[in-house]
């Protein structure tokens, strides 16, 4: 946790920015997965954290903004508790840590909640439930009821990340490079993929926190978020591993890496490997503040679309091709996202507030609707880069049979990539006054200094 004034500075500028009204914010509490005391890992909301930095559960806190009077809501732990789970501090002891002196038992919320109270849209259906009871309104309504100022204020602040902040990060996307490199160091041919996503669960929780979101680690790259480990790994694939590490105060780190099941790529793999490589360092050297982040993933598209042609897998244009979305076919997602507390930073405050405004609204068409940070770059905000290549064979199929953006794209040849997998390379930045700066320590990401790592792994010499 940080230390008490930073929580307070927070709160007191939530206040301002809200105007008027109560501010209610809900921690999370246990959930069960199979039986009433059998748990999910568990995690704080981050918007809670943001402002009471306390991670304990079934939690509630609630900022005055006309009174200026906080509290915190909680029940003290029983006798049964304790001899079960051990002592654990008073309520007013956590709040303490936070700069909130008044707290209060969970059964006093309803009726401290009167006129105007300000909520966040909730994620988990427990928080909706008791939205419901405390506020009087049918459960299907809660959502549609959220403040809209307050995502808006929240956002306004999340959004930019201190020098505190940074360093959490910082910590996080180090442990997620070390989660990384040991990937990479212990893959052999023969193995499960579940035996990979094992190493790498343990070094995240051998950092103190845990993961920031389950591990997406397959052969099969082309399916984007792939959380299936059961293969058995073979000379000639390639490994993508999307991963990321959490810190004790919840701040995340999120990177992707892929690198051959041997100790080399195959020349094909070498050819796109590059052509996402060139990609990546296109985007990185475009972020600077007030570029829109669109116009990054546009200009993404171009550069890879440049490659595909040196290739033969598409022609034409690259500038009429990503404008008719010939690209998509290759690229269907996002080139990157806010990150902090969350993975996706804020996702669950609505993608229109966090990555768009009122000026620019998210897109409904294939490849962009995806994209989940659209508008101008600031200093001190904190994305991912990460463009890639997916050969999805269904996505071949459909458009083929359409015979769509067949000005673009070289259908015969691709045809014979069609068991050809996934590429991702995904780093985290920060804005800064001129430019951006790579946060964490760096890991090999060129074909040279991948296949040197894997070489090294495999005991082999590598020239
Ligand atoms: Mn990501």
């Amino acid at each position: 946790m940080f230390a008490p004034h930073t929580y307070i500075e927070r709160r007191k500028k939530l206040k301002e920015k809200v105007g008027t009204g109560i501010i209610l914010l809900l921690g999370n509490e246990e959930s069960s997965i199979n039986f009433k005391d059998n748990w999910y890992h568990y995690r704080q909301d981050s918007s809670f954290l943001y402002y009471f930095g306390i991670t304990h559960p079934g939690l509630t806190g609630i900022i005055n903004c006309d009174s200026g009077e906080e509290i915190i809501f909680g029940d003290e732990l029983t006798i049964d508790h304790i001899v079960w789970s051990g002592s654990q501090p008073t309520i007013a002891q956590l709040a303490s840590k936070c700069g909130v002196n008044k707290t209060l038992p969970t059964s006093k919320i309803a009726s401290s909640l009167k006129g105007l109270v300000h909520y966040l849209p909730p994620y988990r259906t427990k928080n909706q439930w008791k939205l419901s009871e405390w506020l009087g309104s049918p459960m299907n309504f809660i959502s549609k009821g959220a403040s809209i100022e307050l995502i808006k204020a929240i956002v306004s602040m999340r959004s930019y990340k201190t020098a505190e902040e940074l360093t959490e990060i910082e910590k996080a996307v180090n442990i997620t490079a070390d989660m990384h490199l040991g990937a990479m160091r212990y893959a052999k041919k023969g193995m499960l993929e579940a035996e990979i996503v094992g190493k790498i669960q343990q070094i995240a929780i051998s950092g103190g926190g845990n993961l920031s979101f389950p591990v997406i680690l397959s052969k099969d790259g082309q399916i984007l978020h792939n959380h299936y480990h059961g293969n058995v790994l073979q000379e000639g694939d390639m490994i993508l591993c999307d991963t990321g590490a959490e810190t004790t105060m919840g701040y995340a780190g999120d990177m992707t890496r892929t690198f051959p099941v041997g100790h080399e790529f195959t020349q094909r793999q070498k050819e796109l490997y590059q052509i996402v490589l060139d990609t990546h360092e296109a985007a990185i050297a475009a972020l600077t503040p007030g570029i829109q982040y669109k116009d990054v993933h546009l200009l993404a598209g171009k550069t890879l679309v440049n490659g595909l042609i040196e290739v033969g897998l598409m022609k034409g244009n690259a500038e009429e091709a990503v404008s008719a979305g010939a690209h998509t076919m290759f690229f269907q997602c996002g080139l990157g996202h806010m990150m902090g507390l969350d993975v996706h930073d804020m996702e669950d405050l609505g993608e229109q507030y966090v990555g768009y405004n009122d000026s620019l609204n998210k897109s409904t068409i294939f490849g962009l609707k995806s994209l989940r940070l659209g508008k101008k770059l600031e200093k001190d905000f904190v994305i991912t880069v990460e463009p890639g290549i997916y050969i999805i064979p269904e996505l071949i199929d459909m458009w083929k049979a359409e015979n769509k953006h067949a000005e673009f794209i070289n259908y015969d040849l691709l045809e014979t990539y069609k068991d050809f997998g996934g590429i991702r390379i995904e780093e985290d930045f920060v804005i800064t006054e001129s430019g951006s700066r790579l946060l964490g320590k760096p890991v090999a990401k060129t074909i040279n200094d991948v296949e040197q790592v894997r070489a090294e792994s495999l005991g082999l010499m590598h020239e």
